[in-house]
């Protein structure tokens, strides 16, 4: 199998471009396996989970990579800032489960003291007796946060994510067809790497953002639509049958579940149902929360939440995780020799 050389595949080792994103509730320790196994990278999200939950999915990853306790994982484990900063006690216990386990990388996102969880992960990995690097992915929506990634957080690989993402992200994010040049402008020589995130669901997606001077991408929705990741057959559904016009963002399902502590500026890509109309039309918050609650427990896809960016409508079946991985190679290995053929000498 021919593969891609440039700064990120050499960094992380893989040969295929490509990270399956961590996403909180739906990617675990399988997920993430199956990506790094296929040749991409894969992360587990973290999110909610507490230190044993995440031990119990590295646990998993571990086994289906048939790695030995001190081996390092091929994997990395996604935080939400806002989650670490309620409690920066039980915050080190949540980062040192995935730092002893010898995870290759470590995403961090959404936080209003992220410099703070970067410079333990670095202290972490200069303590004596420990020779392993931890690589800090870090997402970013604005030049004036990748300014601070590269220069005062010298983070190791750097995540443009555009407007298009599901999941949560910076409300007033540009395109990626935007944000990715704006951000290539003022990124040093010598790196780090950008990868592209939002939107992006096939080959043709990968090769077009590879030519634009990316690195490489993330994908969060694909792997969504994969039978590792956690949601229900209902919520698979919803994304098998969404189209690019299903997707808005809001902070409707936040509100109704009470997950609110995010920082200024956040909100989220999901697919529209009544959850959102209920909110748009001045429902009482409480009422809308009682119905979410209810809808949850039965599966009632009017209301339920089903995250999702733009890109859904692209993709119309639930693949393993390692298909779609060689799917999206393959393709954007077809992709890539077209577009240089285009070229006349
Ligand atoms: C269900 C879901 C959960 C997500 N959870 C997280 C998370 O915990 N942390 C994070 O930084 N990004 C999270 N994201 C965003 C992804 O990191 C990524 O930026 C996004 O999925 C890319 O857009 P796409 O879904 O269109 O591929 C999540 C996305 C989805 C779809
Ligand atoms: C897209 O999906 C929405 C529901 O999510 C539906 O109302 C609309 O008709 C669909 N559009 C097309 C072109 O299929
Ligand atoms: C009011 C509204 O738009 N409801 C939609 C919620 O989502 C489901 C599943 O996608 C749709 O079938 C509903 O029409």
């Amino acid at each position: 199998m021919s593969k891609i050389h440039n700064a990120f595949t050499v960094l992380m080792g893989i040969p295929t471009p490509v990270v399956a994103a961590p996403m909180a509730g739906a990617s675990g320790g399988a997920l993430a396996a199956q990506a790094s196994a296929a040749g991409a990278f894969g992360f587990i999200g973290a999110g909610y989970l507490t230190s044993t939950g995440i031990q119990e999915e590295l646990s998993i990853a571990r086994a289906q990579l048939h790695l030995s306790e001190t081996d390092t994982l091929p994997i990395g484990v996604g935080y939400l800032g806002w989650q670490l900063e309620k409690d920066p006690s039980s915050a080190i216990d949540l980062l040192n489960v995935a730092l002893s386990n010898r995870v290759r990388a470590i995403w961090l996102a959404f936080g209003n003291n992220i410099g703070r969880w970067i410079e333990y992960v670095r202290s972490y990995d200069a303590s004596s007796g420990r020779n392993h690097k931890t690589l800090i992915f870090l997402p970013i929506s604005s030049v004036d946060a990748a300014l601070t990634a590269i220069h005062d957080w010298k983070v190791d690989i750097l995540v443009a994510q555009g407007s298009e993402s599901g999941g949560h992200g910076y409300r007033v994010a540009p395109p990626l067809l935007t944000l990715v040049p704006a951000v290539l402008a003022v990124l040093p020589k010598e790196g780090p790497p950008l990868l592209a995130a939002g939107g992006l669901s096939t080959g043709g997606h990968i090769a077009s953002l590879l030519t634009l001077g990316t690195s490489g991408v993330v994908l969060g929705t694909r792997f969504l639509m994969t039978k590792e990741s956690f949601y229900n057959e209902v919520q698979k559904k919803m994304l098998v049958a969404a189209n690019a016009s299903s997707t808005v963002r809001t902070m409707s399902f936040d509100l109704a579940r009470g997950t609110l502590d995010w920082p200024e500026g956040i909100d989220g890509r999901a697919i529209y149902n009544r959850t959102v109309k209920d909110i748009d039309d001045g429902v009482d918050v409480e009422i809308v929360r009682e119905n979410w609650d209810k809808a949850r427990q039965n599966g009632d896809a009017d209301r339920i939440l089903v995250w999702a960016g733009t890109g859904v409508e692209l993709i119309t079946e639930i693949q393993s995780t390692q298909d779609v991985v060689w799917e999206l190679h393959a393709d954007m290995m077809k992709y890539l020799s077209l577009v240089s053929a285009l070229i006349a000498t």
